[in-house]
């Protein structure tokens, strides 16, 4: 089947793989499948921008294969693959770190974020995280990446340095290609829908749920054992206040509004049907029912992650296979763009 528009997203191979990850970007990818020709990576090559365990790393990019494949991404009819089998990711990434400019990449916040008060202590990689992003899109020419909202910056900037390479080599774009418009690189559209586009920790609302957090509570995983989902959420931070009836209600209540979001998008429903539902009724009720909905949700898919990570031979030829078929949607985009900059070939 032969669709238009491609998607392209990826997952770091950096462990404790979570909800937020679930529920902001794999759902989406699982449904995109339906409407788009996708590919989906394992950014192992964005994961070593902080220390990774070698032996952790092998182990955590077959986890997030698993997961790909157990929350119903289809292998064959689309592609899963780890970027560092791809080389074009880190050749297409240097071109473009001579396009970006130093002071976008200063205004990235998560890369602030990460390095903390220890800047000059980062790796040069991981200030450069985001340049490789665009190239891992901008490599396939992919139109649609479904993320997360922590992620919208970085699209931006992907959007940015796209648009600078077309004009910077504009002439060089009609020259080679033919093209009138001069585009090479399409603008990339980020897909950022739905309730649960930022879920929460569950210790502290004003924090987004994330791999990295020291306290295993703050987080659900997707290995996680349903007593364990059980009581994560019974032990979730929360307010004293019944549910409101309407979203409106759900402003300066971060923890509240955080679990009516996962339940929301585990349901498939709105916040507000949630709460046409739920509004008036306490966390002593309510918790329950998120509990029961999470465990049938979740549950499944660590069992068949556990499954699929007993045959790790499987789990790497399919990334072989992915990363095969990847390599022949890349090479001619980064053979034209080495064309294009001006290199002999
Ligand atoms: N809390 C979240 N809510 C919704 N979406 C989220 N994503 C990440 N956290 C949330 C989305 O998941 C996809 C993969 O992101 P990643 O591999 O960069 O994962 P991460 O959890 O952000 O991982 P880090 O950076 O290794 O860990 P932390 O957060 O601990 O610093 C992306 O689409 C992302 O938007």
């Amino acid at each position: 089947m032969q669709h238009k528009e491609r998607v392209f997203s990826g997952v770091q191979p950096t462990g404790n793989l979570h909800l937020g990850n679930y529920l902001g970007a794999i759902t989406k990818f699982v449904a995109l499948q339906e409407s788009h020709e996708c590919l989906y990576c394992v950014v192992d090559l964005h994961a070593v921008t902080v220390w990774q365990d070698p032996k952790e790393l092998s182990h955590n990019i077959r986890e997030v294969t698993a997961a790909f494949i157990a929350s119903g991404i289809d292998p064959k009819a689309h592609i899963i693959f780890n970027q560092s089998q791809v080389a074009g990711h880190a050749e297409l990434s240097w071109i473009l770190n001579c396009v970006a400019r130093m002071g976008w990449l200063n205004r990235m916040t998560q890369f602030k974020e990460k390095a903390g008060k220890h800047k000059e202590n980062a790796s040069v990689g991981l200030f450069t995280y985001p340049v490789l992003m665009a190239a891992d899109i901008l490599l396939y020419h992919a139109t649609h990446v479904p993320v997360g909202e922590d992620q919208k910056q970085h699209l931006e900037l992907a959007r940015d340095i796209a648009q600078k390479f077309n004009v910077d080599f504009k002439e060089a774009i009609i020259a080679s290609s033919n093209k009138e418009d001069g585009l090479f690189f399409p603008q990339p559209e980020p897909l950022i829908q739905g309730p649960a586009t930022r879920v929460m920790s569950f210790r502290d609302g004003s924090k987004k749920m994330s791999k990295s957090d020291p306290s295993d509570l703050s987080r659900i995983t997707m290995t996680d054992d349903a007593d364990t989902i059980a009581k994560k959420i019974r032990k979730a931070k929360t307010d004293p206040e019944a549910l409101p009836s309407e979203e409106e209600g759900l402003k300066d209540r971060p923890e509240a509004a955080n679990l009516v979001g996962i339940f929301a998008a585990l349901n498939n429903q709105s916040k507000t049907d949630v709460l046409k539902e739920y509004g008036g009724a306490q966390f002593s009720t309510f918790k329950p029912a998120l509990a029961e909905l999470a465990v049938a949700k979740i549950s499944p898919i660590g069992n068949e992650m556990r499954r699929l990570m007993d045959a790790p031979d499987e789990l790497d030829s399919i990334l072989r296979d992915g990363a095969n078929r990847a390599n022949k949607i890349a090479e001619p985009i980064l053979q034209k763009t080495k064309e294009i900059v001006g290199f002999i070939q």
